[in-house]
């Protein structure tokens, strides 16, 4: 398994100063690096300048959105290596695979693994190794699997790279077969988000657009590392402090390029760079919520005093409502009972458990005040925690007390992460789907959809593991490599009846098969499909296209929407939906979509225009109707109590600048000043004396959880700024370590930005 691969020498890794700036010069210089390594400097640079144009094809590294008016290189460094792992002229040919069984490639590293290349053929397990298969006979094989398991023993897990018509494509096929058993990379990421917004103004979806930026006077940026994970969204974050707006960002760490960040093309920034976040709250680990319900309590407060003060008229002049009551009276819900329960919440409390001071959360809770129009943004840092939905809620009742929702320059923005997760949300890709949805798409291919609640993540591991599952498909992803309990995931993965996974490269997923298992090798993003191009939904619902400009790496891929239109001719025929026609022509999935999804309409011709087009989004317009009620709603909660046994760290899992989640690039975390090694842990000095812990000292960490301990072996201490009793280590080598069933409460993401362990020396 991946955790005892690689066991650490100290003397490989290099501890460095950490930078002072993000970006600049060694971005370009690390870019054309990774192109080289990959073996790819003349793909991957034609591949480099279609990316993120108006005629080129979408940017599989984030779903930041791409400005009206672009540069000619509208990529960042971590675009560039995304791209460099996809145009790699390596190959991971059949030879190769008769050459390794599955026993020698589990040995090889995820590095290791994704420097094989690309897969060029159809692959089927026989006894210990992959050989290659006909398209043709692989669809035989599959459909024959999935109908012996049946809807309940059939799991479909998407990862949100894949387009919105293979999305499509894909939830059809399951739902012909009767399953809503359709758990995807979202459960692990931004569900809470999607709970949290659903549940109080009735939309999963933020509600900022990418111009509200020039607009905003303050932004927050909490638990998000936009330098590493989506580093075009400095370019926009940097305009803005430029232009005098204040820059909040609440984190454990002092990400480099929140602080400084100089824009590689801008030649002036090279002398320094722009400061981004002018104010940094260091918080604990979890305590965002105390802290977000102590900016509450001082508008709270003040807006009281004001109210109270003979000279209500002048303060209100000068400030505008303090909380605007006219918005909250004509929109929201809940706003008595929350304003007491705000108002009556101890200070002691509110610092205590966020560990801010008192005076620090006043400071901010007047910068808010002062600000006409604020955005807040976040991502991981807030969604991966079990009090996560609570948080998110937190942030909604923050925007809602001053008006900040649907308004320019101001509103809600979950950061997405896959460059199409939003998008295959939109297409269906739902274990819960809303009824209308169903009915529609029964309406259109004239069947009755299954209505039964489907697996999430967890659900579906936990099936596998109890042998309940007959077929597990990954429509990209790395199931095993993503998922908490590894080894748990790994052994359900292996009581299958067969393992399918639509891939472009090989990893560790596939190395754990059922009794039979297919490799299905598909196009990537930046290669010529010949049905045309497809389409994606970025972090702010503009729907726009994407087109490949490079030879495929191999003449036996096949485009995603496609290999989804082959399985339904195996399973179904073609008696009721035209599969050929579609698996060739997307232009004729989009017809099938405009009807069935709302605000697709004229699908075809709206996203040919030159940026595509915007999906309406109700709360942008201020109508909460899908809310109970039709008015968004105030929430209340009690921040957590971060309490941990004595000798206790809680521990985030976080990326380094130098992968994509279970790709791993290369071993440096340049920003964080690690170099050669990804098996760290990054700890606060005195907790290192507390343990008698030197630098590069190797330890075990381990979890301890109701039913046992887990342990990751061999990690170097590394001493960084980061707040007393938390700990930092890289996802995927600790997901051994977070347990299966510690989810967020009512949106079952497991627990990785919060697991509690302890040190034990060796
Ligand atoms: N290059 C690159 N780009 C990517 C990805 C990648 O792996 N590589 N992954 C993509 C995906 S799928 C996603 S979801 C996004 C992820 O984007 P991020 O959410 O930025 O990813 P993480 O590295 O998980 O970082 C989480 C941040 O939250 C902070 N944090 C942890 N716990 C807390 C907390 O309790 N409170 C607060 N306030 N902060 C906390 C951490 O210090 C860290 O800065 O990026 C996407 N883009
Ligand atoms: N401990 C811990 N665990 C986490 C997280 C964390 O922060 N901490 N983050 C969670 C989050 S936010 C997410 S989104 C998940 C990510 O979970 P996944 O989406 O399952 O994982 P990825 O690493 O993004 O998937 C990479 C794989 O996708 C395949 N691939 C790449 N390009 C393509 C393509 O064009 N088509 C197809 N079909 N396949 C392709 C390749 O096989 C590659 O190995 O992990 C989650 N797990
Ligand atoms: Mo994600």
């Amino acid at each position: 398994m991946s955790d005892t691969t690689h066991e650490p020498e100290r003397a490989d890794i290099h501890l460095t100063e950490l930078p002072k700036v993000a970006g600049g010069l060694p971005a370009l210089f690390h870019t054309a690096e990774k192109l080289e390594e990959n073996h790819s400097v003349v793909r991957g640079t034609r591949a480099l300048l279609s990316m993120n144009q108006q005629a080129g094809f979408d940017c599989p590294g984030c779903a930041w959105p791409e400005p009206k008016k672009r540069d000619t290189f509208e990529f960042c460094e971590n675009g560039a290596k995304a791209i460099a792992e996809e145009a790699t002229s390596l190959r991971c040919s059949p030879e190769k695979f008769a050459a390794l069984s599955i026993d020698e490639l589990r040995l090889l590293s995820d590095f290791e693994l994704g420097h094989l290349g690309r897969i060029t053929h159809p692959m089927v397990l026989e006894g210990r190794h992959y050989r290659p298969i006909t398209w043709d006979a692989a669809m035989q094989l599959a459909a024959a699997e999935l109908k012996k398991a049946g809807p309940e023993r059939s799991v479909y897990y998407t990862s949100g790279r894949t387009s919105n018509e293979a999305a499509f494509m894909y939830q059809l096929v399951g739902r012909l077969q009767g399953t809503n058993n359709f758990p995807d990379c979202s459960n692990m990421c931004h569900e809470s988000s999607g709970v949290a917004l659903s549940e109080t103004i009735g939309t999963g979806k933020g509600t900022v657009s990418i111009e509200d930026f020039d607009h905003a006077d303050l932004i927050f940026v909490i638990g998000q590392n936009p330098g590493t994970n989506h580093p075009r969204m400095l370019t926009t974050l940097r305009a803005a402090a430029k232009r005098g707006a204040m820059i909040v960002a609440i984190n454990p760490l002092k990400e480099v390029a929140l602080t400084k960040f100089a824009h590689p093309q801008h030649p002036l920034d090279l002398f320094g760079g722009v400061t981004i976040a002018k104010q940094f709250i260091q918080i604990q680990i979890g305590g965002d919520l105390a802290f977000l319900l102590g900016l509450a309590k001082v508008v709270l407060e003040r807006d009281s005093e004001a109210q109270r003060s003979h000279d209500a008229t002048t303060v209100q002049q000068k400030l505008g409502d303090i909380v605007d009551s006219r918005f909250v009276g004509e929109y929201t819900d809940n706003f008595g009972p929350y304003r007491e329960h705000v108002l009556g919440m101890p200070w002691a409390l509110i610092t205590e458990r966020s560990g801010v001071s008192e005076a620090r959360i006043r400071e901010i809770g007047e910068l808010y005040i002062a600000s006409k129009a604020v955005i807040a943004c976040w991502a991981m840092g807030l969604t991966q925690h079990k009090h996560a939905v609570a948080t998110i809620e937190e942030v909604v009742n923050l925007l809602l007390l001053r008006g900040n929702i649907g308004r320019q320059g101001a509103g809600l923005c979950p950061v997405r992460g896959h460059s199409n997760v939003q998008g295959d949300r939109t297409m269906g890709i739902y274990h819960l789907p809303r009824p209308q949805f169903l009915d529609a798409l029964g309406a259109e291919f004239g069947f009755k959809a299954p209505t039964l609640p489907g697996q999430d993540v967890i659900e579906a591991c936990e099936a596998m593991e109890h042998g309940k599952v007959g077929v597990f498909f990954g429509m990209g992803g790395n199931f095993l490599q993503a998922t908490p309990d590894t080894p748990r995931t790994a052994a359900g993965l292996e009581r299958t009846d067969l393992t399918i996974g639509v891939t472009t490269k090989l990893n560790r997923t596939h190395l754990y098969p059922g009794k039979r298992a297919l490799i299905l090798p598909c196009l990537g993003r930046s290669e010529i499909d010949p049905a045309g191009f497809v389409t994606v939904e970025d972090s702010m619902s503009i729907i726009h296209r994407s087109e490949g400009v490079l030879q495929p790496a191999s003449p036996e891929l096949r485009g995603e929407p496609q290999i989804c239109a082959m399985l339904g001719k195996a399973m179904f025929g073609s008696a009721t939906v035209a599969w050929d026609a579609l698996g060739a022509n997307y232009d004729l999935i989009r017809e099938h979509i405009s009807r069935v999804v709302p605000g697709f309409e004229d699908f075809n011709a709206r996203v040919r225009t030159p940026n595509g087009f915007q999906l309406p989004n109700a709360g942008r317009d201020r109508s909460f109707t899908e809310v109970k009620g039709h008015r968004a709603k105030f929430t209340l909660s009690e921040p957590p109590d971060l309490a941990l046994p004595p000798g206790r760290l809680r521990m985030m899992t976080v990326r380094s600048h130098d992968q994509y989640n279970t790709t791993i690039y290369g071993f440096d975390d340049r920003y964080r000043g690690v170099r050669g090694e990804r098996r760290v842990v990054f700890m606060h000095a005195a907790d290192m004396v507390e343990r008698g812990l030197v630098e590069r000292q190797v330890v075990d960490l381990v979890s301890e959880w109701h039913d046992g301990e887990r342990v990751a072996e061999a990690f170097i201490v590394v001493p960084y700024d980061i707040p007393r009793g938390n700990c930092c280590t890289y996802f995927p080598e600790t997901n051994v370590l977070v347990p299966m069933d510690s989810l967020a409460e009512r949106s079952r993401t497991p627990t990785s930005k919060s697991v509690i362990i302890r040190i034990r020396t060796r």
